[in-house]
This record gives C-alpha cells, structure tokens and sequence, in this order.
C-alpha cells in the first residue's frame, strides 16, 4: 500500500541570481577574527562564509519587490511610495497612523520621546538591546515581565513569550498606572530564543492594561514568525491563516514600531505606528528632526516601494512555513548531535547554550563571545553572541549578568539551502568535540552604548 509521506517545508521560490562567496583557510580565519578583536560585529563580510550575524536587513527580496523599486518615486515630499507604505501597513496589520523610519531603532527613538517621561517604568516581555536603550535615554526604567520559563534555557514551554500576568499586576500597583505609559509587548522574543507570545496571554494583558488605561506598543519586528507558532501551537487557530492572525495580534495593542528588515523582507526601513492622533502629532513633529520628512522617514521612495510589497509577501502561509521549517530543520540537526539549544526552536534562529557548551568558563570570561569566534574559525560561519556583552550595563554602571548566555546562528529569509544548513550543523559539532580546550576571553576595549557592536577582546593564556 501507498503510504502518505508528510511533505517538507521546501521552499516557494527558486532561485535566478547568486552571489559568490569567497572560501578561507582556517589560518586566514584566525587571523581575521584575532584582527576583530573576537568580535563577530567586527570581521570583514567577505571572509565570512555562511553569515549568520543576524536576520537583519539580509533577506533575499523577491522578483516583485526588486521590480518595485524601480517605480521609486523619489519626490521629497507627498511620495506615491509612502501612501502605498501606509495602505499595506494599514491593510495587513490595522495601524492607523504611521510614520517611515530609517530602521527600528528610529521608530523606538521617536516612540520612547514622545511616550516617556523621566521617572516612568516601562514594562516588557523582556528587554532588547536598542528598545531598552531608547527608554533608558528617555528617562525610563525597563522592567522584565516575562514568565521565568522564558530565562530557562531547558524549558520547552511552547509560548516562552508570554507575560507574567502576576508581575504586571504587581509592578502597576506598585508603581501606579501614571508611571506606567506602556507595556512593551514584543511578538516572537528575539533575546529569548525567537519565543511567541499567545494570543490567549495577550488578551489576558490587553484586558488588565484595559482596566488600568495603559497603551500595550508591540514591537512587530517578527509578528509574522509569531502568528505562525500561534497558528500551530494554539488551540482555535489551526484554521486560521498567519494573515488573520498577524491582524488579530495587532489589534489587541495601540501601536508599534517596526524594524522591516526582518519579518518584512527589506535591507533597510521601519516605521512606528499608532491609533492614536495625539501620539501620532507630536511623533510626526520629531521625525522631521531625527529622521526625515513624515512621509519618508529617511527612506528612498523606491525602500518603501520594497517594504509595501515584502509586508504583503511576509504574512503568507507558504512563506513562513518554509522560514521556520528551515529553522527546525537546523535546530533539530544540532539537537541530533547533541549540541545545547534553546528550546522549543524559535522562529528566526538557533540558540545555542553558551553556558552548557562551555561549562569550564565563568560568565566574565564571555563564553557565548568565544564561542562565536571558536565557531568562525572552524568553519567561516559568523553568528552572534547573545549574553552578558549584549546585556551590557546598567545605567549605575554595573554589569547585567542575564541568565541567558547564548549564540544566535540567525537564518537570514529565502538565502540559504539546506546544504548551508548541514554545514552549519557540522561545524557546531566540530568546536563541540573539541570544547575542553576552548579558553575565554577578556574584554580589553568598551564603548559606552551597545557595546556588542564595539567591544574588542583578547583570548585568555
Ligand atoms: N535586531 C538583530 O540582529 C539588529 C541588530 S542587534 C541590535 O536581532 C527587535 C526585536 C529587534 C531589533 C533589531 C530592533 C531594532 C528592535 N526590536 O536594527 O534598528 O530584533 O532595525 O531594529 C537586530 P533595527
């Protein structure tokens, strides 16, 4: 008898341009790294080989988006592209008003200004570096609401994004709803291992910040990857198509801010949005001060043209099924071998347990920092170190010592085959027999902000 054989996550899409990479010997790679100071953020793209820095600005577009720009209009004000921007932003995620930024953090700049007063507490399912940032800079503190599952590396709670209902309810009594000007509510947690939240959780927050009449702003770089987890892992949403449910999601919050250069397939852009016309004022006040003018946002025409048709494109159920099943597909490859990861497998990379790989090396000596490098040098893949040099400091100056201290192999959109995704596999395995010998790092140069991006670092003798 014929049997039914599941079919794979295949990707909807051929291919009909490549870009060439340049292959490197293992010397040429510790050169480069020692040259970068052990610092992903630092080597020269071109002596990576499978860059897995980061999701960020680094999609493949399609066909129609490169068709797209050539319609840019690139008039300085009143951009054909901008109205068509606002239609799809309206369209697909039912924000009101908008305003274009450069990337995220612009829209996070504005937002925080115009939301934050000195002394607020911003709540959030778990800081990102630039949000956090902007609050702090505005005169805000961030406080994490995250359930605890979501600091476990081990758990396999499958929506390690939600709230803890009981620590916002007790961060607004205890602080008043006045101090409380939103609660920051990020879909698919990036820090946490790219981890949804439900929809039966959002509810439960929208109803309780309902009560107190505080604004929930959604951090909506990956709402897409999210309604798909919802889409498969929530009871009543099996039927319902990850467009329906990216709606459904914003609808329960009062605006965002986007960086577009991950869900929504562009290499630059991003926006802030709101339902709110007072918000939207004073916002589209200081965008010409930081930005641009309110209707580019320190975009081309042609970037938003991109951005209007990659919304569209990034809300398909054939899109996203392909996008994660090449994530699981890495994630449970390494899970074979044996490596540590982040579980349940998020939805925009491979987290892998800095601190279980490298048991031997104490937080300060930056093991989530070595192995990215240790990684590199094997094989030429660049990842991303997510842990206590992305935590950075505290505005008193000492160190935050986040549970988590992970590196993010992060699947850029529609670039990579699933022979990448083997190499990958096999070098994580490779710098895992041989992890006794691996020695930390000393961090020998901070900047001030992000130090991440910046630091410079020494291996220990
Ligand atoms: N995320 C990432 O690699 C870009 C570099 S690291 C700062 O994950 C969220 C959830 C993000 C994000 C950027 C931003 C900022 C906001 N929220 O990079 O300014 O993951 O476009 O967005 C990066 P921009």
């Amino acid at each position: 008898m014929k049997k039914h054989i599941k079919s794979s996550w295949a990707e909807p899409y051929r291919m009909k341009m490549v870009e060439l990479l340049k292959m490197t010997t293992r010397k040429q790679r510790q050169k480069a790294i020692r040259e970068a100071g052990y610092n992903t953020f630092l080597l020269k793209s071109e002596d990576v080989y499978i860059d897995l820095l980061t999701d960020s600005g680094t999609s493949a577009m399609s066909d129609r988006q490169w068709a797209g720009m050539m319609t840019g209009d690139e008039a300085y004000a009143g951009s054909r592209n901008f109205f068509r921007l606002e239609k799809a932003i309206q369209k697909f995620y039912g924000y009101k008003y908008i305003i274009p930024t450069h990337q995220g953090r612009g829209a996070e700049n504005i937002l925080s200004k115009v939301l934050i007063k000195k002394g607020d507490m911003i709540p959030g399912n778990m800081y990102f570096t630039t949000t956090r940032l902007h609050q702090e800079l505005a005169g805000g503190t961030f406080a994490d609401i995250i359930i605890d599952e979501a600091h476990d590396p081990l758990s396999e709670h499958p929506f390690k994004g939600n709230v803890d209902i009981q620590k916002l309810e007790a961060l607004i009594n205890k602080y008043g709803a006045n101090r409380i000007p939103y609660v920051s509510i990020a879909t698919n947690v990036n820090m946490a291992g790219g981890q949804p939240i439900s929809m039966k959780n959002l509810k439960e927050v929208r109803a309780l910040t309902k009560k107190h009449g505080i604004r929930i702003i959604h951090d909506m770089t990956r709402v897409a990857e999210n309604a798909y987890f919802i889409q498969q892992r929530e009871k009543g949403y099996e039927k319902k198509s990850v467009r329906e449910i990216v709606f459904e999601i914003c609808s329960y919050t009062d605006g965002a801010t986007m960086s577009a250069k991950k869900d929504a397939l562009v290499n630059i852009g991003g926006f802030m949005a709101t339902n709110e016309w007072d918000v939207f004022e004073e916002a589209r006040n200081l965008v010409v001060v930081y930005e641009g003018l309110h209707t580019y946002g320190g975009l081309a025409g042609r970037d938003m043209e991109a951005m209007a048709i990659g919304i569209e494109e990034s809300v398909s159920d054939n899109h996203i099924r392909a996008r994660v099943g090449q994530i699981e597909y890495l994630g449970n490859k390494m899970m074979d071998f044996g490596i540590p990861v982040v579980k349940p497998i998020g939805g925009h990379g491979i987290f892998v347990d800095a601190r279980q790989f490298l048991p031997h090396l104490s937080q300060d000596e930056f093991p989530a920092q070595t192995l990215a490098a240790e990684i590199y040098i094997d094989s030429g893949v660049r990842t991303m170190e997510r842990g206590i040099v992305s935590a950075g400091r505290k505005p008193n100056g000492d160190n935050y010592y986040p549970k988590l201290e992970l590196v993010r192999f992060t699947i850029p959109r529609r670039v990579y085959t699933q022979a990448h995704m083997d190499v990958i596999a096999e070098s994580a395995l490779n710098v895992f027999e041989e992890r006794k010998k691996i020695k930390g790092l000393k961090m020998v140069y901070e900047p001030k902000y992000l130090r991440f991006f910046q630091a410079r670092f020494e291996k220990l003798k």
